[in-house]
């Protein structure tokens, strides 16, 4: 984030949090943070602007209700190093993830209510209705570009395990879908939850910035065929929390390449598959033995063994 908008997001956090444990009156806030009344009163009004109840009396302020959703909600109980960014409606998330990080910003996630032009891999579209979860986290880490792709890996990780503790079977299809398997063995097939979408500018050495693009289907109204959302399979999403756990997840993972390959592989639905992968250059078949950092797929073909980068996989029914 840019300096100063960092700085106040980061005063009006520990607003709520002191209001949070309240009440506290506004002078006690303001000797506490360091601030001027005056700005305690603006943060205040900010915050029920957002959506917060916040109730003052005698004894002072006290938080008496989190909106269901919004950057200050996300933020608010986010135990992560991560500024969030919201918007009612962005052509797309990555898009300005992307701008924030031309202006040299990081660690900031761009959360949106709808997208009216998100975009999937090679140029496809991604159909994002208002109240789907799209969001795209910006990071600069520092790893060459050809490392790049464990970071997909892990929000493949830490969305699939945010969906199943919230009681929905996800798993992963290499390289960046989340599914839902089907579950009754009928032909109806597995259906897709979820896609990543990771943009990145590097050196030769030295990665600039990454943004990992993470879609979640909410409902399943509007989606294309083959589609599903949480709503599909629980009865209710609530959708700071996801957030919030997902982007907690994201954070520890992403310093951490084994436990992503790890829990990468519990949790694959490719790994034992029969599969083609369309490359770029090949079409490659065999079955898909195991996820090697920093994200290949090694494939057991007729020919041998062979390792694929980059591709998109298709599983294939058991000879
Ligand atoms: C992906 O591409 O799966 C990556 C999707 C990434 C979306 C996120 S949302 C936040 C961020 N901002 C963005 O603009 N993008 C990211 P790919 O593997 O190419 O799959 C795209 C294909 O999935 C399309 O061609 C459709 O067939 C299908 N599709 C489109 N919308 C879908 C949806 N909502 N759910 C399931 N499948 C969809």
């Amino acid at each position: 984030m840019p300096r100063n908008k960092k700085v106040l997001s980061e005063t009006r956090r520990e607003v709520l949090d002191a209001i949070a444990d309240g009440p506290v009156s506004g002078p006690d806030l303001a000797a506490r943070l360091d601030v001027s009344r005056a700005a305690i009163w603006k943060h205040v009004e900010a915050l029920r602007e957002a959506g917060f109840a916040i109730e003052s009396d005698d004894a002072g302020y006290r938080l008496d209700g989190v909106p269901a959703y919004g950057g200050e909600a996300i933020a608010f109980g986010l135990d992560a190093p991560i500024e969030v960014e919201y918007h009612d409606s962005l052509p797309s998330t990555n898009a300005r993830a992307r701008e924030l990080a031309a202006e040299g910003a990081t660690d900031v996630a761009v959360v949106a209510d709808e997208q009216t032009g998100g975009r999937g891999r090679l140029d496809r579209g991604w159909v994002s209705p208002p109240g789907g979860i799209w969001l795209s986290v910006l990071c600069c880490p520092d790893l060459p570009p050809a490392h790049a792709p464990i970071l997909t890996l892990a929000a493949a990780v830490a969305a699939t395990e945010t969906a199943r503790e919230a009681g929905v079977d996800a798993r992963i299809k290499w390289p960046n879908d989340l599914l839902v398997p089907s579950g009754n063995g009928s032909d109806d097939g597995d259906r897709k939850l979820a896609g990543i979408l990771t943009e990145m500018e590097g050196e030769a050495d030295r990665l600039s910035w990454v943004v990992v693009g993470i879609g979640i289907n909410v409902d399943t109204a509007g989606l294309p065929a083959g589609a599903t959302g949480l709503l599909a399979r629980t009865d209710e999403v609530d959708r700071r929390t996801f957030v919030q756990r997902l982007l907690e997840r994201f954070d520890a993972l992403r310093d951490d390449p084994k436990a992503v390959l790890g829990a990468w592989r519990e949790h694959a639905l490719t790994i034992g598959q029969r599969v083609r992968v369309e490359t770029p250059t090949d079409g490659i078949v065999g079955e898909a033995i195991d996820i090697e950092f920093p994200g290949s797929l090694v494939v057991e073909t007729d020919d041998g063994r062979v390792r694929v980068h980059a591709g998109d996989c298709e599983h294939l029914r058991p000879a």
